[in-house]
């Protein structure tokens, strides 16, 4: 669904309607690899710059932070009910009997009693305490049967409201809409003019499922340096913003809500300040056309094993992709 501004108890939020018909603010936080800066981050993003939707997950090691952070800015007066918490399924709980409990372990740390939305974090089942790179036997089999239908039971019991998936192919989001009883809310996926990853949102909007753009300026360490990118560049100087904005602005054009990270009050602040403009048509084409796609995120170091099955290579893990 187009973006829209929705009022949501009594403030009017850039967002996004989810298919459960909640729904979701176009501008979130993200927190991977924010550390001990995540509770100020947090704070700062909420209180100071007006952000209502916050993504963690338990892999970031973050969580207890992420919470702190939020009980803080609820203490300054801003309400759970007008906040958009997200967090993701770690893939050693990836199999049915562990469901629960992780997300029982996630609200714990979070310090709250539901969570907004709730995301299988990789399609993949990782032994508990698997090396990175994974060793032979630290990747298992999956069921992701039962791993949804322990999701969907978490839904009817109000623990999370709506659930998701990220990191999946077309193929496998197919697979799940043929035995999910509650649809996928959403599907999270790196996206940025680097990789743009068009085929599946194309998929995702004709299914109705939301998509949210991961790493919109490129990520961190070892990702791609959009920020210098001169298409984008040229279009933020001319346009009289940051590159950064100009990324996150581009992903909410096309439809995705968006959750930049960053520890820095000041980009915090400025990655939010992407409503009442737009990027011109010309321009949205050009960020749109940039050449050298690649995927920074590729699970490699996760999941791949050269040596062992059953992923030899990135293009293992990605071989249902069309
Ligand atoms: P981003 O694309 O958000 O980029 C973050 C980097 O950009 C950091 O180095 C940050 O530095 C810097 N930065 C932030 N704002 C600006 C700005 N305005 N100008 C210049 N530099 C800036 O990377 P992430 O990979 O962290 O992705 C965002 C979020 O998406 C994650 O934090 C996580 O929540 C989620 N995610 C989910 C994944 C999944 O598998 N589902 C995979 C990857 C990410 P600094 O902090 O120093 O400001
Ligand atoms: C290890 C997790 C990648 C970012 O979501």
């Amino acid at each position: 669904m187009a973006q829209a501004t929705f009022t949501l108890y009594g403030e009017k939020i850039e967002s996004f309607r989810l298919l459960s018909g909640h729904i979701i603010p176009a501008v979130g936080l993200g927190t991977w690899r924010s550390g001990s800066q995540a509770s100020n981050s947090v704070f700062t993003a909420i209180v100071e710059a007006g952000y209502r939707h916050v993504d963690t997950a338990a892999e970031y090691g973050v969580e207890g932070e992420v919470g702190h952070g939020i009980k803080a800015a609820i203490h300054a007066g801003v309400e759970r009910r007008h906040l958009f918490v997200t967090s993701k399924l770690w893939s050693s709980g990836f199999s049915p009997e562990r469901v629960r409990s992780a997300l029982k372990n996630t609200l714990q740390e979070l310090q709250l009693d539901y969570l907004d939305l709730y995301l299988i974090h990789w399609p993949f089942r990782l032994k508990e305490g698997a090396s990175r790179p994974p060793k032979a036997g630290d990747v298992l089999d999956c069921d992701m049967e039962g791993v949804w239908g322990e999701m969907e039971k978490l839904v009817e019991e109000n623990l999370v409201r709506d659930i998701g998936v990220c990191n999946f192919t077309m193929k496998k989001l197919n697979k799940l809409l043929g035995f999910a009883q509650t649809m996928p809310s959403v599907c999270q996926m790196e996206m940025h003019p680097g990789w743009r990853n068009d085929k599946i949102l194309e998929f995702c909007k004709m299914n109705g499922i939301h998509v949210t753009a991961n790493s919109p300026l490129g990520s961190s360490e070892g990702g791609r340096d959009l920020i210098h990118e001169p298409t984008v560049e040229a279009i933020a100087t001319k346009l009289n913003k940051s590159p950064g904005q100009i990324l996150v602005k581009w992903g909410m054009q096309r439809g995705t809500s968006v959750i930049p990270k960053s520890i820095h009050p000041d980009r915090i602040k400025e990655n939010m300040r992407v409503f009442g403009w737009e990027i011109p048509e010309e321009d949205f084409q050009a960020l749109s056309s940039i050449p050298q796609q690649k995927r920074v995120l590729d699970g490699e170091e996760l999941f791949v094993n050269k040596d062992a099955g059953p992923f030899r290579s990135v293009a293992d893990l990605w071989d249902d992709e069309d």
